[in-house]
């Protein structure tokens, strides 16, 4: 009872010692946040594509990826632009469920995530097959939005928003680590909102 009290409080007075990371606000809202123009998807057209290190290549047609096993998860957001949403309710299908389709080499570190629009991430092995980590097709009960990402976007609940690529389209395998788009542009390889990994120079 006092836990469950606790939490209601630390939600409605956010502050340092609460659930929401350092430098971060609490926001009701779902912002924007977009590099460019939101890309027209044809889910008829839709493709899925998994390469680079895994044994096999293998492409997902849209039918085929909605036809995996169905998952829901609840999981706050965190924005490097210092906004917070602490409710969400993502439906979609679990990263680790499309990794039982794939047999990545032995030697695999990292994984790129790829986007229609040409947007791209990188996520450490085991951060992207955390059990928190899914592909989204609905949020908060409605069909993914086209500008949140829709139709399908990866959620990483543990990262920065910037590493919950939308209109993802591919994965590709990697035996080292290397920047994405935000990445390559300045933001931090890891970006642990708890840790508070938003820039290069604060590496160190
Ligand atoms: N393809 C793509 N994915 C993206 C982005 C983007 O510009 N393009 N922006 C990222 C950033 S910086 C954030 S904070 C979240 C924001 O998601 P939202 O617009 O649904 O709030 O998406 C991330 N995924
Ligand atoms: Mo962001």
């Amino acid at each position: 009872m006092l836990k469950k009290l606790g939490r209601i409080n630390r939600r409605r007075i956010p502050t340092m010692e609460d659930d929401t990371p350092p430098g971060q606000f609490v926001t009701e809202k779902f912002p924007i946040l977009t590099y460019g123009s939101t890309p027209r998807i044809n889910l008829d057209t839709w493709q899925f594509r998994v390469f680079g290190n895994v044994e096999e290549e293998i492409t997902l047609n849209w039918e085929e990826f909605t036809a995996l096993p169905y998952t829901k998860l609840d999981a706050e957001f965190h924005c490097v632009t210092q906004w917070s949403k602490l409710q969400n309710t993502w439906e979609g299908v679990a990263f680790n469920d499309v990794m039982k389709l794939i047999k990545p080499t032995a030697d695999v570190t990292h994984v790129m995530a790829h986007c229609y629009g040409g947007y791209s991430t990188n996520l450490a092995l085991d951060v992207i097959t955390d059990d928190d980590v899914l592909f989204a097709w609905a949020h908060d009960g409605e069909r993914l939005a086209e500008a949140h990402g829709g139709p399908l976007r990866l959620v990483v609940p543990k990262r920065y928003g910037w590493k919950s690529a939308k209109w993802v389209n591919g994965l590709e395998f990697m035996t080292e680590d290397r920047p994405g788009f935000w990445e390559i542009r300045g933001y931090h390889m890891e970006g642990d909102p708890w840790k508070e990994q938003r820039f290069w120079d604060e590496l160190m």
